[in-house]
């Protein structure tokens, strides 16, 4: 074996129990407990999780669940994202992507033109197209219903994982539903999943606090909003992500807030699914992370599973700030250690979302596939462009093959798995690689 080689993933030792490492913080015990008998983590140990220096006993943790959830295995897919205009009427001050119509660099895709470039992700492979833009002020809820069927007729098989809450929310405006509140909103997600919609991607969170939201991101739906779009999603079937942007003007109490909402939102969608598994609960709390002894039937949720009647949240995306070009770039942004201690803490609070995705093109490749030792079991996907945030002077363009992603999670000491949007494992046939099918799941 060459120095270069990857190490096999088999010679990693099987997780151990948790424990406190000699020399470590001992206030951090009661948790590390906790976490040994899959009891919920409540807001006092978050708070402890970010002071502690003991960040070393902070990532094993993380890694000790994350290999309870899904043992050696990191997941990738191979994506395109479609950004159809960068037109917006907000103005959030952390976003270097947004443009007024009249200003220079703002675009709108046709729909052919989308429908053109889904066509050719198709070809090249991709299982996902990752579809968001700005609120455009002009174009009519048709444009969407239409792009969708677009899609769905040039490239039948991609799934479309589209329009984050804060577009919804405008689309259910324009669609003139806004009066009529949640049935308002059910009809606006029927419509556009009846047109070819798959799932929601996780974008638009931000950080669920008012003063935050007032002082970044003002005009923007507030975090009952969104997680109402969610929610309904949700009972009509479709899965959803979850993003919290940190490393901004948000506190880390803000961060433990961000975290609880979701986390209470998806103990209330898993509850029914929970009992049909016979899953011990934590009292009202739907744990996933706990010991293999807890789970008698499955561990996660699956679509179309027994007792499952819609979607939920299926992973949690920590989004690090890039002050770049936004008008927050006098802030610093957060550091890599934050970075990192923010992805296990999204890890060990979140025990009931059952992946923590590490977003290659926000936290970088050589970061990712830290994280993969961390607390993440995910790394996202080929991509190819991305026009949000541009990290480190990158351009619109970011594309790292398959190749390299299999390279990245092997050096990690992880065993790469495709998969679909929906966490479904993917297998590959044919000469070119291009050609794919759903695989049959491990047992
Ligand atoms: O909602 C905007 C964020 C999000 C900046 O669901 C910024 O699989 C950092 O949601 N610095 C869009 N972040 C990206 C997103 C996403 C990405 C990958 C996968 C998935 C998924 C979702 O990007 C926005 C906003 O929170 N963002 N500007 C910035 N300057």
């Amino acid at each position: 074996m060459s120095l270069l080689d990857p190490p096999n993933a088999a010679t990693l030792s099987p997780p151990a129990e948790p424990r406190l490492r000699r020399g470590g913080d001992e206030r951090l015990a009661p948790i590390v407990a906790k976490v040994a008998e899959g009891r919920r983590l409540d807001r006092e140990d978050g708070r402890l999780l970010w002071e502690t220096p003991d960040l070393h006993t902070v990532c094993g943790l993380a890694d000790l669940v994350r290999r309870r959830l899904h043992g050696d295995v990191a997941y990738y897919n191979v994506n395109r994202h479609i950004n159809y205009s960068n037109v917006c009427a907000l103005r959030c001050t952390f976003c270097a992507f947004r443009r007024r119509r009249d200003e220079d660099g703002a675009y709108e895709m046709d729909v052919e033109r989308v429908a053109s470039e889904a066509a050719a992700a198709e070809a090249a492979g991709a299982t996902e197209l990752h579809i968001v833009g700005g609120l455009h002020p002009h174009l009519p809820f048709a444009y969407y219903t239409d792009m969708l069927r677009a899609i769905r007729a040039s490239a039948p098989k991609v799934h479309l994982k589209a329009f984050t809450a804060v577009e919804i929310v405008h689309l259910q405006r324009i669609s003139k539903r806004g009066r009529d509140g949640l049935a308002g909103l059910r009809g606006v997600l029927e419509d556009l999943r009846d047109a070819g919609l798959g799932s929601l991607p996780g974008g638009g969170a931000e950080v669920f606090d008012d003063r935050v939201h007032d002082e970044a991101f003002k005009g923007k739906i507030r975090a009952h909003q969104w997680l109402d779009v969610h929610r309904v999603a949700h009972e009509i079937g479709l899965n959803s992500n979850a993003t919290m942007l940190y490393g901004h003007v948000e506190t880390r109490e803000d961060r433990l807030t961000h975290l609880e909402l979701l986390r209470q939102e998806q103990d209330r969608t898993l509850r029914p699914w929970a009992e049909t598994q016979g899953i011990d609960l934590d009292g009202e709390a739907v744990v996933l992370t706990g010991p293999d002894e807890r789970y008698p039937r499955a561990r996660q949720p699956m679509p179309g599973a027994d007792g499952l009647d819609g979607g939920y949240f299926q992973t949690i995306i920590p989004l690090p700030f890039f002050p770049d070009a936004s008008e927050l770039e006098r802030l610093p942004g957060p550091s890599g250690l934050e970075n990192l201690r923010t992805l296990a803490i999204c890890r060990l609070m979140l025990d009931n979302v059952p992946h923590a995705k590490a977003f290659w093109i926000m936290q970088t490749l050589p970061m990712a596939q830290f994280m993969l030792q961390n607390g993440a079991d995910d790394i996202d996907g080929t991509v190819v462009w991305y026009d949000i945030t541009h990290v480190g002077g990158a351009g619109t363009h970011q594309e790292v093959g398959v190749t390299e992603l299999l390279k990245a999670i092997r050096e990690a000491g992880c065993r790469p798995v495709e998969r679909d949007t929906l966490y479904r494992p993917v297998e590959r046939f044919g000469p070119h690689g291009i050609d794919w099918r759903l695989a049959e799941r491990e047992s």
